[in-house]
């Protein structure tokens, strides 16, 4: 109390001194008595790529920079369209069953959305996609895309990792047009994300993702730095100034990394990007599997951390998964080892698919029933995971 009272009447010493001076602007505008809050959304560290991004896309980014503080957000991919065992069921979610609540970010994905199909490429129908995403952002959830695009210069999918496919659609390129049809698709979808009193819906857009592997077309040897950077920036620009569309927050994000050089490498400029992240998978069991998964994603995070922190972005785990989770105690063993001490906006697990026709089956939470169910519940109770009810309290729009 004390030294409360000696730095209220230092600051009011200082506030005196200086009103009849320049500094006395400055003072009055970091007003400690102004709610911490209003302070930072002033500060243009906290603000979008976007300069006309509307007004809850920015209080959305503004949020995800303070709730870092608080926690750590959990995410789902198709959480609220399927799981294992079940399709379609509307309100029906594996993370729900298992933890009570809902997962706090929620991943959808738009392939085939560029040719006009009616579901995407993991069978979500589009326009169930849409009234999923107007319920999580009722409920005061994130949304975040994916976009598996097809090869436009071969037309097969994004897999078909063809040489030169970046450089076709590049302003000048063989296939810019087509790609050009695509991003309109892309638009329409996104503008049609509405509130219920007609705001547009935020949403994180995860472009081009895992660019450091070579499975996709936009991969690490299929395009030269200086390419890809074009295309970010094209795609953004495309998008952002002449669709106009202004509730986009953007995710930069590679697949798993070595160094900070390694993942800057075609980082494509701090006036095009929000969000930077990774996505890493354990695909070695075991305890010493599991040790090194801790060691990598630990290290990962760390680098995370500090690249956000100098580019005042927010850092997130984008997709994350340990496929069918085989270890009972995976989640507070494992995951939560590597995670807990870090402040990243949310750690996203990849779908749960489900069985396929031979009976394999593909998920990454786990669903009732599952060996790791009750170590999921163990570790959804710590109070530095985020789920639903955790974020809708924050007003996260507002
Ligand atoms: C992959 C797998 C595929 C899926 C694709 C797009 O990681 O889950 O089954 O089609 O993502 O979501």
């Amino acid at each position: 109390m004390i030294r409360f009272n000696c730095i209220k009447n230092l600051i009011s010493c200082l506030f005196v001194f200086s009103f009849n001076t320049g500094v006395a602007k400055r003072i009055v505008r970091i007003n400690l008595l102004q709610p911490i809050d209003s302070v930072y959304k002033s500060t243009s560290n906290n603000l979008p790529s976007d300069k006309q991004a509307s007004k809850q896309t920015k209080t959305l980014y503004f949020n995800l920079k303070k709730l870092q503080q608080k926690g750590i957000m959990f995410g789902h991919q198709d959480d609220l369209a399927y799981g294992v065992g079940w399709k379609y069921v509307p309100g029906k979610s594996d993370v729900k069953i298992v933890t009570g609540d809902y997962p706090a970010i929620y991943g959808f994905e738009l392939g085939r959305i560029e040719l006009d199909h009616s579901v995407n490429i993991d069978s979500v129908p589009f326009d169930s996609m849409r009234n999923y995403i107007r319920t999580v952002y009722a409920r005061g959830g994130v949304v975040t895309l994916s976009w598996h695009l097809n090869n436009p210069l071969t037309g097969k999918t994004a897999w078909d990792a063809a040489p030169g496919t970046v450089a076709s659609i590049l302003p000048g390129g063989e296939k810019n047009d087509l790609y050009k049809s695509w991003l309109d698709k892309v638009a329409n979808f996104i503008l049609s994300l509405k509130g219920k009193n007609g705001e547009q819906i935020p949403v994180i857009l995860r472009l081009f993702h895992e660019l450091n592997g070579n499975w996709f077309w936009w991969g690490e040897d299929h395009c030269t730095p200086d390419e890809f950077k074009q295309l970010w920036q094209f795609t953004v620009s495309y998008l952002r100034d002449t669709k106009n569309i202004h509730q986009c927050l953007y995710a930069f994000n590679t697949d798993r990394f070595n160094s900070k050089e390694d993942y800057l490498q075609k980082y494509p400029g701090d006036k095009w990007v929000d969000v930077v992240g990774f996505d890493i998978y354990q695909r070695e069991g075991g305890e010493k599997g599991n040790a090194q998964f801790v060691k990598d994603m630990d290290h990962m995070l760390t680098m995370i951390e500090e690249i956000a922190a100098d580019k005042k972005k927010v850092p997130a785990l984008t997709e994350f998964g340990y496929a069918q989770v085989p270890d009972s105690t995976w989640w507070t063993n494992v995951f939560y080892k590597g995670l807990d001490h870090h402040k990243i906006s949310y750690a996203l697990a990849w779908r749960n698919a489900g069985f396929n026709k031979v009976g394999d089956a593909e998920f990454y939470v786990p669903y009732k029933g599952q060996i790791s169910e009750k170590d999921f519940l163990k570790f959804s109770k710590e109070p530095n995971i985020l789920f639903q009810k955790d974020v809708s309290k924050m007003h996260l729009y507002k």
